[in-house]
């Protein structure tokens, strides 16, 4: 396989509410997408970074630029172009894994749907259909939540994350849990707090939770290790987590029992189905993330959490839950699961009408170094 040609298509997204995390309120999402053209026929791939460098370091700029400057042409130059091969083309540039995820899976996607296999096939995937939960951003008000976690829950989601932050953590939480005594919960700080949080993180074992994810800064191993000796409920690393390295020195400290696997945070599918092998292999529970994809990374999203690791619910709602109208095909919710898709490569079509009624700007790159 050769790369014929490469676009990158820009776009923003109005969520259908906003998303207020300790790190932002997310309103729309300035979408990036990957669109290669290559000599057996066209893949698409998504960029999960985010306007802002809120999240990590990347934002869409930041990925725009390095995609066109330095990731398109290494992998044009590559002549036997296979995705397998495109993480070390690539590895020259440092970080940048969003776009770095964004490009592999477009290639894997041109490749896959030429050979007529699925994604989810091809990585090793064990089920038809995925259990899905809801993360759910904070609110003005904590009747505010309720109302929301309510919703969701009438949807048929069975498991409920909330995101937490100094302010608002102990008193929501008490009041979703009475209000669902049953219901499947977790948090998510997104590295919202410092050490002195310690004593009222290790208070949570009160709720039940299935998890705390990522209470503390991404670099902060020994503070989650430390936490993990005085609380009961498993701590999850999401942050903290870019590679398969990272993963084994997560695991080898005890910062962590859980590790959620993002593809934009890590770089790319494959690198994340090494994270899952490595955790399978020591039989620890893994789950997938969500950074707001649309249906191109929720479809790439779906594939990966159908391999056998994958033990928690994944953060990947249904499409209604973010977006009005979609640019692929919709993930409709199936009691508390998504389908995965059969068709080859993603397994969806991206719309190219609905790109331009939402004012997509299509961006030719120049493939030469
Ligand atoms: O359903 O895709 C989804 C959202 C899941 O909470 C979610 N994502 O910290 O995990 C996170 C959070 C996020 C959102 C991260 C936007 C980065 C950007």
């Amino acid at each position: 396989m050769r790369l014929q040609s490469v676009e990158l298509v820009r776009v923003a997204m109005p969520l259908v509410r906003p998303f207020r995390t300790s790190f932002g309120v997310q309103e729309a999402r300035d979408v990036l997408l990957v669109h290669v053209i290559t000599d057996v026929g066209e893949g698409w791939g998504e960029c999960a970074a985010h306007a802002e460098p809120f999240y990590n370091e990347e934002f869409t700029e930041s990925a725009l630029l390095v995609l066109q400057r330095w990731l398109v042409p290494a992998v044009a130059s590559m002549t036997d172009l296979r995705g397998a091969d495109v993480g070390a083309a690539m590895q020259q540039v440092k970080g940048y894994r969003a776009a770095k995820a964004g490009l592999e899976m477009a290639v894997l996607d041109a490749e896959l749907r030429a050979a007529g296999v699925s994604l989810a096939t091809y990585l090793g995937g064990t089920r038809e259909a995925i259990d899905v939960g809801v993360s759910v951003g904070i609110t003005p008000t904590i009747d505010q939540l309720v109302e929301q976690v309510a919703g969701y829950v009438a949807d048929g989601y069975q498991r409920v994350k909330l995101k937490i932050m100094s302010g608002w953590d102990v008193l929501p939480l008490r009041a979703v849990r009475a209000a669902f005594p049953h219901l499947a919960l977790q948090v998510d700080a997104n590295a919202g707090y410092r050490a002195d949080a310690m004593d009222m993180l290790a208070s949570l074992d009160e709720f039940g939770l299935l998890m705390i994810e990522q209470p503390f800064a991404p670099e902060e191993l020994a503070l989650h290790a430390q936490l993990a000796t005085r609380c009961a409920t498993a701590l999850c690393l999401d942050e903290s987590i870019l590679s398969v390295v990272h993963t084994a020195m997560a695991l080898d400290m005890g910062a962590c029992s859980i590790v959620n696997i993002k593809v934009g945070r890590v770089g790319g599918l494959l690198e994340a189905r090494r994270i899952h092998d490595l955790c399978h292999a020591r039989t620890v529970p893994v789950w997938c993330g969500g950074m707001l994809e649309t249906g191109v990374g929720r479809a790439a999203n779906v594939a990966l959490a159908s391999l056998p690791g994958f033990v928690y619910p994944a953060d990947i709602s249904a499409s209604e839950r973010y977006w009005r109208r979609d640019i692929t095909e919709s993930f409709v919710l199936r009691g508390s699961t998504l389908a995965v898709p059969a068709g080859a490569g993603l397994g969806v079509t991206v719309d190219d009408e609905v790109l331009a009624e939402l004012g997509a700007r299509r961006m030719a790159v120049d493939l030469r170094e």
